[in-house]
C-alpha cells in the first residue's frame, strides 16, 4: 500500500478516507514486543494505533500496520494454553464440532494459527486426524514436543497449495479439510483476501470453515480500546466479516456471540450458499439487522466512540490519584492488551510496581514502552500489594480468585472502567466510583 494513495479497506478493498477515525491511542510500540534487562535503553519502533473504519463495509482496521514477520516471531510470548478457560473452550468446541459436522477417523481437522497447539489437543483426543499451521517458532515447538502435528508456516493461498498437494506436506499426501479453525487470527491477517482464498482452496468437498474473531460490538459496547494494538489489523463486525468472506468466496451459514477473549463472534462458512440449509441462514441474517448489530451498521456509532479512550484514560487517572496514591499497587496479566492499557494511561513502575504473569517466559521481561517489570505470580504474596490492576480482565472468573489467594487484603480493580472494583463479586453487584468513595469515608 503505498504512503501517497488512500489506504484500500482489507475486507472489501474500498479506499479508506483518512479522516474516518475509529479513535487515536497515540504510537505505541508492539504491544507483544517483550523486553529484556539490558534492552530498557534501546529505541523501541512506535506505531500509530489510530484505526479508521470503512465506509463501505464498516471494518474497523489500522491502515499501516508491521510486517508480521516483525510480530510473529521465535520468540513470540503469547500462549494461548496459559488459561484454563480457553482450553474448556477448545474443549467444547470440538466437541460440539464433531458432532454437528459429523468428523470421524477418517476426517481431518485443519487449525490455522495454531499457538501451542490447545485446539489441536481435543480433536487428536478423539482420534480426529488434525494438524496445526502456526508462523512462530517457539509456540508451534510446544505443539510438536506434546506430538501435535504442526507446520511452522504463514497461512495464504501459497500454503494452501502446498497443502493440497504433496510436496511441503508433512502427511506426505494430498490434504483436504473437512473442518478449518480459524480462532483469533483473522484480526492478525495483513492480506484477508489472500487468506481466506486459501482456506477455500484447502476445504474438502462439503467441508465447513469456523473463524471467530474479537467483536466490535463488544468493544465499542465495553469500550475495550486496549483490543486496538499493531498485530490487530482489524476489528469485525457480522457485516465486515462477512463481506470479506464472501470476496474469497465463503458464506456465512451461521454465526454465535461466545464471551471468550471479551466477546467474540464465531461464524460458519461454506464455499456455497447454504440455502439448501434453509432455516439457519434467513435467521442469521434477521439476528445481524437487530438490536446493537443495526447500531453497527451505522457510521455514526463508530465516530462516537472516538471519545470514549480519553473518558476512560480520565476515570483512570482520577482512580489512581484520589482512591490509590499512596497505596502499594501491581498488576496481573502482563497481556497484549496490558501493553496498550499501561501505555495508554502513561504508567510506569512508579505508579504500577511490577505486573505477575503466569507465563514463564515473561518472567524476568519487561512490558513494552512502559518498562514495567514483569514477575511470577508469587511475587503477589512477597509484595503484599495495596491494589492489584487486573489487566487481564477478559481471564477475571479465572484470575480473581487466584489473585484473592495469594493476596486476600487486597482490592482488584479494572483501571478506568466506570466499575473498577472487581473484589466485590464479579458478575453480580459491580461497584461504581459512589461506592468507592463510600468505602474510603468508611475506613
Ligand atoms: O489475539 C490475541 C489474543 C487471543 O491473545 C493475540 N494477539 C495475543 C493475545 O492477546 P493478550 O496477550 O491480550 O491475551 P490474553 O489471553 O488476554 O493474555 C492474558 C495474559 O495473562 C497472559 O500473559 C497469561 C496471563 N494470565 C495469568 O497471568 N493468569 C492468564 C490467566 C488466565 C491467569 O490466570
Amino acid at each position: 500500500m503505498s504512503p501517497i494513495t488512500d489506504p484500500e479497506c482489507r475486507g472489501c478493498g474500498t479506499s479508506l478516507a483518512a479522516t474516518d477515525v475509529f479513535c487515536d491511542l497515540g504510537a505505541q510500540p508492539l504491544a507483544n514486543a517483550l523486553l529484556s534487562a539490558d534492552q530498557l535503553n534501546q529505541p523501541e519502533i512506535h506505531y500509530p494505533l489510530r484505526p479508521l473504519v470503512c465506509r463501505n463495509c464498516l471494518l474497523v482496521q489500522l491502515p499501516d500496520v508491521p510486517k508480521p514477520e516483525g510480530i510473529f516471531t521465535d520468540s513470540y510470548p503469547f500462549f494461548s494454553g496459559q488459561s484454563a478457560t480457553w482450553l474448556g473452550h477448545c474443549k467444547r468446541f470440538a466437541d460440539q464440532a464433531i458432532k454437528r459436522f459429523g468428523l470421524g477417523p477418517t476426517s481431518r481437522v485443519l487449525d490455522i494459527g495454531s499457538n501451542d497447539g490447545s485446539m489441536l489437543r481435543p480433536f487428536r483426543g478423539k482420534g480426529i486426524p488434525c494438524l496445526g499451521v502456526e508462523p512462530s517458532a517457539g509456540v508451534a515447538q510446544h505443539a510438536l514436543m506434546e506430538g501435535l502435528p504442526t507446520m511452522i508456516d504463514w497461512w495464504g493461498t501459497e500454503t494452501a497449495d502446498r497443502l493440497a498437494h504433496t510436496e511441503g506436506n508433512p502427511t506426505g499426501r494430498s490434504w483436504k479439510a473437512d473442518l478449518v479453525i480459524c480462532t483469533n487470527v483473522l484480526a492478525h491477517v495483513p492480506d484477508l483476501k489472500d487468506f481466506l482464498d486459501g482456506v477455500r482452496a484447502i476445504l474438502a468437498p462439503g467441508g465447513v470453515a469456523m473463524f471467530e474473531v474479537p467483536y466490535v460490538g463488544n468493544l465499542i459496547r465495553e469500550v475495550q480500546f486496549d483490543q486496538i494494538y499493531a498485530e490487530h489489523h482489524c476489528y469485525f463486525s457480522l457485516k465486515s466479516l462477512d463481506v470479506a468472506l464472501e470476496r474469497s468466496g465463503l458464506y456465512a451459514f451461521d454465526v454465535e456471540h461466545e464471551s471468550i477473549h471479551g466477546g467474540s463472534l464465531r461464524v460458519y462458512a461454506r464455499d456455497h450458499h447454504n440455502w439448501s440449509a434453509g432455516a439457519s441462514v434467513p435467521w442469521m441474517r434477521e439476528l445481524l439487522e437487530e438490536g446493537d448489530t443495526r447500531r453497527l451498521h451505522d457510521l455514526a456509532t463508530y465516530a462516537d466512540f472516538a471519545v470514549e479512550p480519553p473518558k476512560a484514560k480520565r476515570r483512570a487517572l482520577n482512580q489512581l490519584g484520589r482512591y490509590y496514591s499512596g497505596k502499594r499497587v501491581v498488576g496481573y496479566g502482563a497481556s497484549a492488551k496490558a501493553a496498550v492499557t499501561l501505555n495508554y494511561f502513561g504508567l510506569g513502575p512508579e505508579t504500577i510496581e511490577f505486573v505477575a504473569d503466569t507465563t514463564p517466559v515473561k518472567w524476568g521481561k519487561y512490558l513494552p514502552g512502559s518498562h514495567i517489570p514483569i514477575k511470577p505470580p508469587n511475587a503477589l504474596e512477597q509484595a503484599k500489594p495495596d491494589v492489584v490492576v487486573l489487566l487481564a480482565w477478559n481471564w477475571a472468573a479465572e484470575a480473581v480468585p487466584k489473585i484473592q489467594a495469594a493476596c486476600p487484603d487486597a482490592e482488584i480493580v479494572v483501571l478506568g472502567s466506570e466499575c473498577p472494583n472487581l473484589a466485590q463479586d464479579i458478575f453480580r453487584s459491580p461497584i461504581t466510583i459512589a461506592d468507592l468513595a463510600a468505602s474510603d469515608r468508611r475506613q
